[in-house]
């Protein structure tokens, strides 16, 4: 596949049929990051640091060395220019603003090209807490530190490589449940103990601390294989959460696994619930699943 150009999909059949804004093109780049109010600097400073209170000693080293390396601490929403030119001297990446959620077939392209899509919008203090959309503190925050790591760096545009080759067997759902698992709500060990890589845990205010220290949730190694053929649930804590043993490992099983085998053994559904715990698993943690069996958030 020759990724420099956006190959045409028919999105009817790929993807959700998300409207795209007139001021945007097929490739969906807002033309210039928003100029961020007074208001929108104190967000993201208040957001930045209720997660400091709580990341240091749970969060992977890579994370916050990229943190620091990338200065995103230093007051307001970091300019994707300036990110783009340090990150792209670092591992070669670039972050560009988009204006929501992306088709799939897009969001792939822009990763296979070592591009990363980042929300332009900020959340507001009414949503401070949880925002169905990813805004450009869930994106930046915690999407952005983890592409200054080499390695992971390179998984990223592999997923973004092997989205195209998912699309083809129509196997989008398994594919999209390695994303979750991995750069989403990941765990990686770090001097024998699991550590958070996964955004959708750095960036929120509560997941921290269950993913890393409640009974409730599995704590399992991660197989490529057996996640993915694992339900995920989008709007919640995780019941499971998979630990990699570096990003090495993660990176090897991806490239190395045949994802055209792999797709012509899935069926059309998943085969575990998001809670389940399996013969083949090397378990860190069983999990009491507590938090679920009392009806989780509601
Ligand atoms: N769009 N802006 C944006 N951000 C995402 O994380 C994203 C997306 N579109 C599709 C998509 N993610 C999924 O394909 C992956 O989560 C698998
Ligand atoms: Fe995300």
């Amino acid at each position: 596949t020759d990724f420099a150009s956006l190959p045409e999909v028919d999105t009817a059949v790929f993807t959700a049929p998300l409207k795209r804004p007139a001021h945007v093109g097929e490739d969906w780049l807002e033309p210039a990051q928003t100029q961020y109010t007074a208001e929108d600097d104190r967000i993201w400073d208040d957001l930045f640091d209720r997660q400091m209170s709580v990341l240091p000693g749970r969060v992977c080293t890579p994370f916050l060395e990229g943190l620091d390396r990338l200065s995103l601490g230093n007051g307001g929403v970091p300019s994707f220019e300036r990110l783009s030119r340090e990150l792209g001297a670092l591992t070669g990446w670039s972050v560009v603003p988009v204006p929501m959620l992306i088709p799939d077939h897009v969001f792939f392209w822009h990763l296979a090209n070592r591009r990363f899509p980042a929300g332009n919008f900020i959340r507001t203090r009414e949503t401070f807490d949880y925002i169905q959309e990813p805004d450009v503190f869930h994106d930046v925050f915690g999407h952005v530190p983890m592409l200054t790591d080499p390695v992971f760096a390179d998984y990223m545009q592999e997923y973004g490589r092997a989205g195209w080759k998912a699309m083809r067997y129509n196997r989008l759902k398994a594919l999209g449940a390695l994303y979750w698992y991995t750069v989403e709500f990941g765990l990686m060990m770090e001097n024998g103990e699991p550590r958070i890589y996964g955004a959708g845990i750095s960036s929120g205010p509560t997941e921290a601390i269950f993913a890393l220290e409640a009974e409730s949730p599995n704590r399992i190694m991660l197989n490529v294989d057996r996640v993915m053929r694992t339900d995920y649930v989008i709007d919640d804590l995780q019941p499971t959460y998979f630990v990699i043993e570096s990003f090495e490992d993660l990176y090897h099983q991806t490239v190395e696994r045949d994802f055209d085998r792999l797709y012509r053994s899935l069926g059309p559904s998943f085969t575990y619930a998001n809670s389940a715990v399996i013969d083949v698993d090397d378990v860190l943690h069983r999990g009491t699943q507590e938090y679920f069996l009392r009806g989780g958030r509601g």
